[in-house]
């Protein structure tokens, strides 16, 4: 049986050049995990918090290698029970959620190499130990996020992401390709109406004077260009309408328009008979549970209503979201909970409530970091958003799913 030697930890930097942490667990055996730690621009407000860096540094490899040497490292959950007794609050502020989840990761990480198994069918091992090892791969659906608004951008539109959207029925390898070329099309298109293709912080484009309607007008235009849409692409948004909350309404900036929850419904549900829309994420606020309620009672059966600062990976926000039925789908992102046990029982208990798996990146991520497309498969999940299909941070995810998906399907 392995055990931690020992933890180390540096400061690197991510895809906004701002500086965050990476964590090295060294086995007895041999054996190494690292893991870097993605940031967010439009958090939910009940997310752990992420310490500074320096101090994350000192927490990481002193504290906490000396509170772990010695342990064994496949024992993921004791390793991050001890991590959460060190912490002891409700929020990580003490020794950090980036502190702590990247010990976790990294620890099941070596682990993976100490028993030789790929990252995703170690992790699926844990998530599901009774699980047939031979059972076939569900790969998730990317959710390509291609013109970028709210916090991820200074251009004039408030909402958050606007996003192509393959068909289910689709094969990994073929999604993939749809998002590269509807991508492609949409900047042919941009630059003939004269409009700017400089991007945003997940690679979808980023031009000013867009509103709402015109965004999508203009993936549906790229879209129709190769494909059926409606049937072979769909569209989603994430709204991130937190980050545009004030004075209990929504600030439509591009619009000069102050809407209350009930004008915000109505306008999605007026976007929704005029685009093929399958997908909405935090269309509000997290506080504003009655409207969240209310909109997915309205449109659930045939919309994805997704809870993102809604719930932030933590089970005891989602059991919320469960109980008043505020909706029917969740993003994933380990680092808003801190460890991957958490993360698991989020997921564990999401699917349990019949409610649809986004695994997630941030929009601060760093190059080599592909966690979470192993996560995705390890869990089974629906979806995965990584971006636009450009910009090394976020394809290497893409790109690591399909490797995985060509060595399944020679
Ligand atoms: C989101 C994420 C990722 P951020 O809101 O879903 O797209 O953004 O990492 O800035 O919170
Ligand atoms: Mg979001």
């Amino acid at each position: 049986m392995p055990k931690i030697k020992s933890i180390t930890c540096q400061k690197i930097l991510n895809s906004r050049g701002d500086w965050t942490i990476e964590t090295k667990v060294t086995l007895d055996d041999g054996s190494e995990g690292s893991q870097a730690i993605p940031d967010g621009a439009s958090k939910g407000e009940n997310e752990a918090v992420y310490i500074p860096v320096e101090r994350a540094v000192d927490i990481v490899s002193t504290a906490i290698n000396d509170a772990l040497e010695g342990e064994d490292p496949t024992e993921q959950f004791v390793i991050d029970q001890i991590l959460l007794d060190m912490d002891g609050t409700t929020n990580k502020k003490h020794l950090g959620g980036n502190s702590i989840l990247s010990v976790s990761l990294a620890v099941a990480k070596a682990s993976a190499k100490s028993k030789k198994m790929e990252l995703y069918e170690y992790l699926a091992h844990l998530y599901t130990p009774k699980k047939d090892p031979s059972a076939k791969l569900k790969f998730p659906v990317p959710v390509f996020n291609i013109i970028n608004g709210g916090l991820h951008s200074h251009n004039s539109l408030s909402f958050q992401e606007f996003m192509a959207i393959p068909s289910p029925t689709l094969p990994f390898d073929k999604a993939l390709e749809m998002g590269v070329v509807v991508y492609h099309n949409l900047k042919e298109i941009l630059i003939k109406d004269g409009l700017d293709v400089d991007v945003g912080d997940e690679g979808g484009f980023a031009p000013n004077n867009l509103t709402v309607s015109k965004a999508l007008q203009y993936i549906s235009k790229a879209a129709s260009q190769s494909y059926k849409l409606g049937e072979q692409l769909f569209m989603g948004m994430d709204v991130a309408a937190g980050s545009f909350y004030m004075h209990n309404s929504y600030l439509i900036k591009e619009e000069k328009k102050t809407l209350d929850s009930n004008k915000m419904s109505q306008m999605y549900i007026d976007l929704l008979t005029t685009y093929p829309l399958i997908y909405l994420e935090d269309p509000f606020y997290e506080g504003d549970a009655e409207a969240w309620a209310k909109f997915t009672k309205a449109v659930g059966s045939r919309l994805m209503v997704v809870g993102d600062d809604l719930v932030v990976t933590n089970p005891k926000f989602l059991k919320n979201a469960v109980d008043r039925k505020l909706a029917n789908a969740v993003i994933v992102k380990p680092n808003q909970v801190g460890t991957l046990s958490e993360t698991f029982e989020f997921v564990r208990n999401a699917q349990k409530a019949g409610m649809k798996i986004i695994v997630s990146h941030r929009s601060g991520e760093t190059g080599e970091d592909t966690f979470i497309a192993d996560l995705s498969l390890a869990v089974g999940a629906d979806f995965i958003k990584s971006g636009a299909p450009v910009r090394g941070e976020r394809v290497v995810k893409y790109n690591r799913l399909l490797q995985i998906f060509n060595a399944h399907n020679k």
